[in-house]
């Protein structure tokens, strides 16, 4: 760590510039953490956590400690050099009370460091006092221990000492109480924040992050002193890895590129990337300067040594099985995207290839047999590939003799109207008869689909493409799949996945967004896919009542005592036409979930651990969860 006190890029006061005032952010909350719900309400803490993860990212703070308080609050507490206390020469207020009251008062604009800020990010601690009823600053710093608190973004007290502590003793402390009148709810989720602060933990080695829920008794340490090897090998958990992660890390002008890069034997691509330690899901620059490279070296290592008499591979070939982490630390990114999460600058690009290219042929030089690992499957990559093309002809032929080129087994719906349309997609026979019956046939269709369609997890392209119920199901959605997608063609614009309420149809759902997830990910992206959620129980009492949910059940029981009629559905199939269409189908009733893709990796590897080969996981995934099959009984 660098000397914290004597750095000589030490910040000085008059170098916080005020930008703005504070009213917007309570008049507007949403333009500065996305939203007032869930997602916002955790953003502040990322906030305060990013001021901590800019703090160790200087070389100033190692430790970082987060704790959900037992009266709703949050404390985030870093042993850096704290927040400066000295007064601003023209506020003649203490530099703290201006960065925490003033909007996007910060200290060096420099450019010589590397700051988390991108999309919402970076709007700071300020943001975050506007949006709490209280917020409380206590800084070590020069021996002396400093407090000030805040109201909705107010001082509320001036910045006192209220004790002393050992000269190396420094550091920043801030507790706050989100605004209740501004959030939709102020109930913190530890597995919400666990996700992001594990990212940051293998991002920034040897950084200790602590989790502590004090409602939930919970508490999690995340402190990776191997950094991204160790992060590549997370995400590989559970896969049958070909080799041991490649790593490397390199600066060139004040670009820090750093990768790891390890092959599994399965056929994803799953290639990470963050820009000082954001997560650039749109990808960008750095991510296309990888790529290019990646292909580039594979092909020179396998030409010079005469491995493939084949043509040139291509990307897709040599990123079947990838699992890679990209994080470049860039002084002043520029995030471009929907979400602002993909990097534009265009210097990047160069850099990362040049640093990606160079390093991974010295690798190949070093580890022929690596190398050679992995030329190997970018080889058998390019027979499936060009036997894949062969499949998709083959399927392409066989539609042409089928009305319409639409499966025999689709009950459209007379609707073109994309907007409108919607398919359910049904598990069995059966079900899917009770569907075709309940169905209003004008803008909504039916696809059965038999009991256990392919676990996509195992099985290549060519194996998905040539499985009945794919194909049926890739034609009816139109699009197409993987290089050949094209969101234009999509014939519905809401894709219901419908399935019993019991665990083989939790079975099924899993399986269809593990196939959606890995071939047609851009439809979830998009908002398309969609969750039916059908009754659990009818309660009969003056009519009929539709449950969702044992809670809602116990609720009712409570209310009404045993005395009532309870019927619990085991399946679709178990209604009658009008039930099916009042509660599952009819959209002025009906609940459906919109399915989101929050965190890839996480996703991932749920997948995995329900799919991959490895029995082990699977069996621990579902002893844990055996309490939400009880519903099955
Ligand atoms: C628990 C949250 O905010 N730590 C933190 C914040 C700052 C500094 C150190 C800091 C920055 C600088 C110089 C600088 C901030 N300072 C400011 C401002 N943890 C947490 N730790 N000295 C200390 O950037 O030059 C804003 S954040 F503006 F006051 F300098």
């Amino acid at each position: 760590m660098a000397d914290k006190e004597t750095s000589s890029k030490d910040y000085k006061a008059e170098n916080i510039k005020v930008l703005e005032g504070l009213e917007g952010v309570r008049l507007r909350p949403a333009m500065y953490i996305g939203s007032t719900s869930k997602a916002g309400l955790h953003h502040l803490v990322y906030e305060i956590v990013d001021n901590a993860v800019d703090e160790a990212m200087g070389g100033y703070c190692d430790l970082i400690e987060v704790s959900l308080n037992k009266d709703g609050s949050v404390t985030v507490t870093d042993n850096g050099r704290g927040i400066p206390v000295d007064m601003h020469p023209v506020y003649k207020r203490p530099a703290v009370e201006i960065a925490v009251t003033k909007l996007h008062a910060g200290g060096k604009f420099d450019k010589s460091s590397y700051k988390v800020s991108g999309g919402l990010h970076g709007v700071g601690i300020s943001v975050v006092a506007a949006l709490s009823k209280l917020m409380r600053v206590t800084i070590r710093k020069g021996g002396k221990i400093y407090k000030q608190e805040y109201k909705i973004g107010k001082p509320f007290s001036d910045l006192k000492v209220i004790g002393e502590c050992e000269k190396k003793d420094t550091g920043t402390e801030v507790t706050f109480y989100p605004d209740e009148t501004i959030f939709s709810t102020t109930k913190f989720e530890f597995s919400v924040l666990e996700t992001r602060f594990r990212e940051i933990a293998f991002l920034n080695k040897g950084v200790k992050i602590t989790l502590k829920d004090d409602i939930g008794g919970k508490k999690e340490v995340f402190h990776y002193e191997g950094g991204l090897v160790e992060f590549v090998k997370w995400v590989n958990t559970n896969k049958d890895v070909l080799h041991k992660p490649v790593y490397f890390v390199k600066e060139e002008d004040k670009v820090m590129v750093e990768c790891a890069v390890q092959y599994n034997g399965g056929y994803h691509e799953n290639v990470l990337s963050f820009v000082n330690t954001i997560n650039t899901v749109e990808g960008g620059t750095h991510v296309i300067g990888f790529k290019t490279a990646l292909t580039r070296a594979i092909n020179d290592y396998s030409n010079k040594n005469k491995l493939n008499k084949d043509e040139n591979f291509t990307g897709e070939d040599v990123r079947e099985g990838l699992t890679a982490i990209i994080s470049v630390k860039v002084p002043e990114p520029q995030f471009e995207g929907q979400t602002k999460t993909k990097l534009g600058n265009n210097e990047v690009k160069g850099i990362v290839d040049s640093v990606t290219m160079n390093s991974l042929l010295m690798f190949f030089e070093e580890n022929p047999t690596i190398a050679r690992r992995i030329v190997d499957k970018a080889m058998e990559a390019q027979k499936a590939r060009n036997a894949a093309k062969k499949a998709k002809e083959l399927v392409r032929r066989k539609n042409a003799f089928s009305f319409g080129g639409l499966p025999g087994k689709l009950a459209d719906c007379s609707s073109n109207k994309k907007e409108e349309s919607e398919l359910f997609i049904v598990e069995g026979d059966s079900a899917g008869g009770s569907g075709k019956m309940a169905r209003n046939k004008e803008y909504q269709a039916i696809l059965p689909i038999k009991g256990k369609i392919l676990n996509v997890e195992k099985a290549n392209a060519v194996k998905v493409l040539s499985n009945e119920e794919i194909a049926n199901l890739i034609t009816a959605i139109g699009t197409g799949i993987t290089d050949q997608f094209d969101l234009e063609r999509l014939r519905y614009g809401k894709l219901v996945i419908m399935t019993d309420a019991d665990v083989d149809g939790a079975h099924i759902r899993t399986l269809l967004l593990t196939f959606f997830f890995r071939f047609i990910p851009k439809i979830i992206e998009n908002g398309n896919l969609y969750i039916a959620v059908p009754p659990l129980y009818r309660v009969r009492r003056r009519g009929d009542h539709y449950v969702y949910s044992d809670e809602e059940l116990k609720k009712i029981i409570s209310k009404l005592g045993n005395n009532i009629d309870v019927q619990r559905f085991k399946g679709l199939g178990e209604m009658n036409a009008d039930q099916l269409w009042e509660t599952t189908m009819n959209p002025k009733t009906r609940m459906l979930k919109k399915v989101t893709i929050d965190d890839a990796a996480l996703a991932n590897e749920t997948f995995s651990k329900l799919m991959g080969d490895d029995v082990e996981p699977r069996r621990q995934f579902i002893a844990e969860r055996a309490h939400e099959a009880q519903i099955d009984i």
